[in-house]
């Protein structure tokens, strides 16, 4: 089961956040899927998902990465889009620093122009450092960078919480980083 809602749950970041139009499915610009019209399209592309197993994926999943509209007609990920969407986030006053994990590798290019939001439509920011751990293990040997958020704030940078807690930004420069 576990090993079945992780695919559903690829399947589904892949689809709401970056290509919908691959099985057919429209977003509308806030990000939401008709949740019967993703069911029988996902059907459609031998996905055998039911409105049973999304319920426990929206509920369950480690990073709560969807989320349902007040009486379930609706869902869309919470952040990660590639696509641009307005996920009606509000400014928020973020905490002193906040943390970015990436790899090594990066690490040069990041002194050079700063974190860059690269294909997603934000630069992402971990409120721990073990979750930049991560975040940034996914990407090779990791680096967790420290970022002077207060100090960005206080200089008219704007950033942004997610429903799940992930903090967004649209561009963090190299002064603002320590490793
Ligand atoms: C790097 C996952 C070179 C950046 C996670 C990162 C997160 C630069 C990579 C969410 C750079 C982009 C996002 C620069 C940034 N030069 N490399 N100037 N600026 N980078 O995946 O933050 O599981 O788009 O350090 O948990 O790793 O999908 O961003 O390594 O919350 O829900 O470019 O994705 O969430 O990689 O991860 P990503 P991210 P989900």
């Amino acid at each position: 089961m576990e090993k079945e809602h992780k695919y559903f749950s690829k399947f589904l970041s892949y689809t709401l956040r970056h290509h919908p139009e691959k099985i057919g499915l429209t977003l509308d610009n806030k990000g939401w899927a008709d949740v019967n019209e993703l069911i029988t399209k996902m059907n459609a592309h031998n996905a055998a998902l039911t409105m049973d197993i999304l319920e426990t994926i929206v509920a369950s999943n480690d990073k709560k990465r969807f989320a349902f509209n007040d009486d379930k007609t609706k869902i869309r990920a919470s952040q990660g889009h590639s696509i641009p969407i307005d996920l009606d986030l509000q400014p928020v006053t973020p905490p002193a620093i906040l943390y970015h994990g990436t790899a090594q590798q990066n690490l040069e290019s990041i002194r050079a122009n700063g974190l860059l939001k690269q294909s997603r439509q934000h630069v992402h920011l971990s409120a721990t450092r073990e979750t930049a751990i991560q975040v940034g293990s996914r990407h090779g040997k990791v680096v967790v960078l420290v970022v002077q958020t207060k100090q960005m704030h206080e200089a008219g940078y704007t950033f942004y919480l997610s429903d799940n807690h992930v903090w967004l930004t649209d561009h963090v420069p190299a002064e603002y980083i320590e490793k």
